[in-house]
């Protein structure tokens, strides 16, 4: 089957705010609403490429909207090479520099080119880069933010029904007693059969992570996530050193070099890119040949529908991060079987957006 040739025409986006089933606090902000923006690319042979987004804030939403109408006047005309035309859009948008929304725009439209290609090749993403569709064991990351203890225990309880094998708890309360106290109260809410990931969103300094690492090292969590800034690769390679459990980071990686340079500087375990800071599909699949080559075990960031088959088609692929934010957008949403998300038997990524849903929900 020879990769197919499609002419882009146009792209249009929708932001929209979805409620969170459990409102998400971490020790950064906390989210009681998730911006979305979805994009569709439309090429001349008919065919619809499509891709969501998480956006953090309104304006972030404003933001990559703005940036992919610039890059989408760039690329009129141009036959869906993804890899080719995200190279030649990094280097039109290198002076503004490809970060932040910037990185955020640009992956999403690559990986709306993917999908464009798979839909009109008639295969699932996952297939078109050259993989069978693979289970991916998945974790339960809608709540557990941080709160009160009895919350705490209610919400971990209510969460077992999804019958995930396990979950993340988040943690960076004032003192190291907190979080045990938060750690132990889920422990006991959920059993010994559930697995644990912590995250710390970026909320200590070196010494005191290492402190609190090594009580929270004995609890027997899955790893312990961002405990400090998470471009201090220094920093936490010294906690990576210093500690028993394995040390996540990634889903603040700009781009597949942000591996390279985390993996030289041993700054972590595990490495969890999130797909559109990583650079969308093209991004992805370097940084997954970078994680292969080094034995580092790689899991995602949010986005599950698209993430799932990049983990797929990962030699390293270790757990993806459940959230059904984006089951308020989609026709078909892809839910958890056995513990695990599999790619589904669809064309592309498998989404389409849900026009009786969208409905309901506010714009921005
Ligand atoms: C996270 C990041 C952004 C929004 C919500 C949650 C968190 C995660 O760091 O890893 O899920
Ligand atoms: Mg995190």
């Amino acid at each position: 089957m020879p990769f197919p040739s499609l002419t882009m025409s146009n792209a249009r986006t929708m932001a929209v705010r979805v409620p969170l089933t459990y409102a998400l606090g971490t020790s950064a902000a906390i989210v009681t609403t998730v911006p979305l923006l979805l994009l569709d690319v439309e090429t001349r042979e008919g065919i619809v490429g499509r891709s969501y987004v998480f956006c953090y804030s309104t304006s972030g939403a404003k933001a990559v909207a703005a940036h992919v109408a610039d890059a989408v006047e760039l690329l009129r005309g141009s036959v869906l090479h993804p890899q080719s035309l995200s190279d030649q859009l990094a280097r039109r948008f290198a002076l503004i520099g490809v970060t932040g929304t910037v990185r955020m725009a640009l992956s999403a439209l690559d990986v709306a080119l993917w999908d464009a290609c798979a839909c009109a090749a008639g295969k699932p993403v996952a297939e078109l880069l050259g993989s069978t569709r693979r289970p991916i064991r998945a974790y339960d990351s809608r709540g557990l933010g941080l709160m009160a203890p009895a919350s705490l225990a209610a919400e971990a309880e209510s969460m077992c029904a999804s019958g995930l094998p396990a979950m993340k708890l988040r943690l960076g309360y004032p003192t190291l007693r907190e979080d045990l106290d938060a750690l132990h109260t889920v422990r006991s809410a959920i059993g010994d059969d559930v697995l644990l990931m912590v995250d710390y969103n970026q909320a200590l300094v070196p010494t005191e992570a290492i402190l609190r690492g090594r009580a929270i090292q004995d609890e027997g969590v899955v790893w312990l996530e961002e405990p400090i800034r998470h471009d201090d690769y220094r920093g936490n390679a010294r906690i990576a050193r210093e500690l028993t459990v394995p040390i996540q980071i990634g889903e603040n990686f700009n781009g597949p070099e942000a591996l390279r340079d985390a993996l030289d500087r041993a700054a972590c375990d595990y490495a969890m890119p999130d797909v559109s800071r990583i650079g969308g599909v093209t991004g992805w699949m370097r940084a997954a040949g970078i994680a292969a080559a080094d034995g580092i075990e790689l899991s995602s960031h949010l986005m599950p529908e698209i993430s799932v088959h990049l983990l797929s088609a990962s030699p390293t692929g270790h757990w993806i991060e459940y959230v059904d934010w984006a089951d308020a957008v989609l026709e078909d949403p892809v839910l958890p079987v056995n513990g695990t998300l599999t790619p589904p038997d669809r064309p592309g990524f498998g989404i389409g957006w849900s026009r009786d849903k969208l409905r309901h929900l506010d714009t921005i």
